[in-house]
């Protein structure tokens, strides 16, 4: 399709057809990006990078995987680009607040550069607007997780003044913020008793990271029959749902629901007997990757500026419907 889109803009432009032609093709081959994510052992960000490889493959471009969970990992990877003569990056950064950091070493450089998920902020916190981002809409998603919540300690029949909730924050991370406080207005707005929600800080947006940060809550609050878990992502939540086994609560008295709609959530839904692990919002991991890495390919090739910023949405998967949900994504 993108073949014959850029096949009818090269006839529309010349008159002598072949010599361009040839030209361009050429240069469109020479594009080669860097995928840089900042936990490449996560499913949801393994499949990013997948999907945009394919789209290179599709498109006649390169894509170069790679990882960066610190900031000098992140400065090498981008350094090692270079090296290659790749003329821009994607990248979900392993700290937001690397932003100017980063951008600084890309313009020394000549490089463009896209943000996937995770947008930079300025010294002062401000997104930093001025770099292209694609992105879920955190707040929405966040509401999704806390409506879906709250129906399921309805079909349960859970009397919410006794539930208490476990909320694993990430406050260094803008998009991590959102979510959770979107699922937090949710349940409140539910009637959900705000006095119930307890934060479990976590210090990476990882399932270790969440169950480390939820073991202690867990048992500081040990008069709680019923828990309902949310955070940033589903890694997350089945932290805490691992926390809640540990601990010796039921799967029947735990609500977990996450966000990503990745392997870790598939692999739960497999398992033969439920967890506490209720449910995710799943985001197109497939789509981030492929429309970041084919915007940045258009915006080398082409001189096409990508759109400043991109939300995209989230559909909730069960146990019930998540291999229809997975196919509808393309995950
Ligand atoms: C953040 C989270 C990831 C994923 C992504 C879209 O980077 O850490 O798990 O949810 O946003």
């Amino acid at each position: 399709m993108r073949l014959t889109h850029s096949l009818a803009r090269l006839a529309l432009c010349s008159a002598i057809m072949m010599a361009p032609f040839a030209a361009q093709a050429q240069s469109d081959e020479n594009v080669k990006i860097g995928f840089i994510v900042k936990k490449p052992e996560q499913a949801w960000f393994i499949n990013e990078q997948q999907a945009a490889t394919a789209a290179g493959e599709e498109l006649g471009f390169q894509v170069v995987r790679l990882g960066g969970e610190d900031g000098q990992e992140v400065l090498s990877a981008i350094d090692n680009l270079y090296s290659q003569g790749a003329q821009g990056f994607v990248i979900c950064p392993p700290d937001v607040r690397l932003g100017p950091a980063i951008m600084n070493r890309a313009e020394q450089y000549g490089m463009k550069v896209i943000t996937v998920d995770d947008q930079f902020v300025t010294s002062s916190g401000e997104p930093m607007e001025g770099v292209p981002h694609l992105g879920m809409s955190g707040t929405k998603i966040g509401m999704q997780v806390g409506e879906a919540i709250a129906a399921e300690m309805q079909a349960r029949g859970w009397d919410m003044d006794e539930v208490a909730a476990l909320r694993i924050t990430n406050n260094e991370l803008p998009t991590a913020v959102e979510r959770t406080d979107g699922a937090t207005q949710a349940l409140i707005d539910a009637g959900f008793p705000e006095a119930n929600i307890f934060d479990a800080p976590q210090q990476s947006t990882d399932t270790s990271g969440a169950f480390s940060a939820a073991s202690p809550v867990l048992s500081q609050r040990g008069g709680f029959e019923h828990w309902v878990i949310y955070a940033l992502n589903e890694e997350s939540v089945l932290g805490g749902v691992r926390a809640t086994e540990q601990y010796g609560l039921a799967p029947e008295n735990v609500i977990g629901v996450g966000i990503n709609g990745s392997g870790a959530a598939f692999a739960e839904f497999s398992r033969n007997n439920p967890t506490g692990f209720h449910g995710t919002v799943a985001v197109s991991s497939t789509m981030h990757g492929r429309q970041t890495a084919e915007d940045l390919y258009r915006w080398i090739a082409e001189d096409e500026q990508p759109p400043a910023n991109t939300e995209t949405t989230g559909t909730l998967m069960t146990r019930d419907n998540w291999q229809d949900v997975r196919e509808e994504l393309g995950l």
